[in-house]
């Protein structure tokens, strides 16, 4: 396994899309082993392939609190929504800034596994609102774009502060 390098904002190649795995194969794994590393090293819970510079439909996400319930998304497709939650977010590219954005409450993925195999699942509360923001990385769209101008000002400039801090 290795831990990959993932893009900051602004990286150009955050806004890249991703296009659908074809493929099954070892490669596939070891990328999906990879991205689970890199991932738990953040501590996030979620990574999408797009922030690691892979340009493939693939997401690796766990929102439980032991860590290990790793769950690898692959082509993912949002079959039915339902209901707003407003909550915070952030974003392993974006470190150190969190702001509420709207998603929908609940939600049904159709998607397959590293098989190749379909599955779909019913999301709700974090595991919903994880879903939707690593979908939106695959299509280049960031939790920023869903902010007001004022919003993403003041975002732009505190991360400026802290890389400002950190550097
Ligand atoms: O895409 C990413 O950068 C991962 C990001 C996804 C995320 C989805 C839903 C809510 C918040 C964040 C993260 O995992 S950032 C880490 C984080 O903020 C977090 C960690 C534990 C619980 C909730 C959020
Ligand atoms: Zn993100």
């Amino acid at each position: 396994m290795a831990l990959l390098s993932v893009l900051q904002y602004p990286d150009p190649k955050l806004r890249n899309k991703a296009l659908p795995v074809t493929v099954f194969d070892d490669k596939l794994r070891q990328i999906v082993d990879d991205m689970f590393e890199t991932m738990y090293e953040q501590n996030g819970v979620g990574l999408a392939s797009i922030q690691v510079d892979i340009p493939q439909r693939i997401l690796a996400i766990d929102v439980s609190d032991s860590r290990k319930e790793p769950l690898c998304v692959i082509n993912p497709e949002i079959i039915h929504r339902e209901g707003i939650q407003y909550e915070h977010e952030g974003c392993i590219s974006f470190p150190g800034v969190y702001e509420k954005v709207e998603r929908a409450a609940k939600l049904r993925l159709h998607a397959m596994d590293l098989h190749g195999k379909s599955f779909e699942i019913d999301a709700e509360g974090l595991l919903a609102v994880c879903i939707q923001h690593e979908m939106d990385h695959l299509d280049g769209v960031l939790f920023i774009d869903h902010l007001s101008r004022l919003k993403q000002e003041r975002m732009r400039k505190k991360l400026e502060k802290i890389r400002r801090q950190t550097f």
